[in-house]
């Protein structure tokens, strides 16, 4: 088994005593960071989800593979961010109210730090009023990242642009959306300037609004 498949089981059965050990030594062994994550751990997370779509496992399996692949990306976090730089531009990110999914919105957080972004993370289940109160906070904020990985949470990615439009800040920002259920054309329908798939392509995109690329 090579060492990428065997991140790759470690996530799924949730072995998250032996996760940091084998990301050390694939990067030791020479595996790009960008391998072990997307063929490592995110591949696992899409078995992870089938195997709970067709009731082979339930919601703690889920959970530890998930806590599992925290700490493995922990140890790939150094490799994705770059660190000492002056930030090109500032972003505030969250996970939609309603919603507890963490990963993907953290993995993007990450790809934003590398490409140069200071982040504020306001983590999970957030509130439209929190995150305009995080805006009128930080005046020299350029991009809102919405994630959501839920079906019946993407309606609040409309309610928070919404909250932007009512309380008066729509126009100083531009808001992404993303997270596995969205799609261009709903992220079109609610009114965001931008739909990035994963998070590589969400950094490229933050340049894009940001008028940096
Ligand atoms: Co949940 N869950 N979950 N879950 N969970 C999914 C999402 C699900 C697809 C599983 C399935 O049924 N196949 C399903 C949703 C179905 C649907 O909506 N139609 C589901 C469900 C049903 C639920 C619960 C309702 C289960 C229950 O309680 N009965 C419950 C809801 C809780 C809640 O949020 N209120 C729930 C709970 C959980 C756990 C807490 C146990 C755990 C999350 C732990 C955590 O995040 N800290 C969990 C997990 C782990 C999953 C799966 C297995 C993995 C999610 C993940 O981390 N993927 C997931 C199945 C799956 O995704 N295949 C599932 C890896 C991650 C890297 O991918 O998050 O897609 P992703 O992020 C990508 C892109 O989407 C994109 O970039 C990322 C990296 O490339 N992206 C952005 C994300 N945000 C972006 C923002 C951007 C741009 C790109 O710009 C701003």
């Amino acid at each position: 088994m090579s060492k990428i498949q065997e991140i790759a089981s470690a996530v799924e059965a949730g072995k998250s005593k032996i996760i940091e050990g084998l990301v050390k030594e694939a990067l030791d062994e020479g595996c790009s960071a960008a391998e072990i994550l997307n063929d490592g751990m995110i591949a696992a997370m899409g078995v992870v989800g089938e195997k709970f779509k067709n009731n082979e496992i339930f919601v703690p399996e889920m959970l530890v593979a998930a806590r599992t692949m925290k700490k493995g990306v922990e140890v790939l976090k150094p490799h994705l961010s770059a660190t000492g730089v002056e930030p090109i531009g500032k972003i505030i990110i969250g996970t939609v109210i309603g919603d507890l999914h963490d990963i993907g919105k953290n993995l993007v957080a990450m790809m934003l730090e590398g490409a140069g972004f200071e982040v504020i993370d306001l983590g999970v289940d957030v509130p439209p009023e929190k995150f305009v109160q995080a805006i009128n906070d930080n005046p020299d904020v350029q991009i809102v990242a919405l994630s959501s990985l839920l079906t019946t949470t993407m309606p609040a990615l409309k309610e928070t642009i919404d909250a932007f439009v009512n309380a008066g800040v729509r126009d100083r920002i531009k808001v992404m959306v993303g997270g596995a259920p969205v799609t261009q054309a709903y992220a079109d329908s609610v009114g965001a300037d931008g739909y990035a798939p994963d998070a590589a392509s969400a950094a490229e995109l933050a340049k894009k609004l940001a008028g940096l690329a």
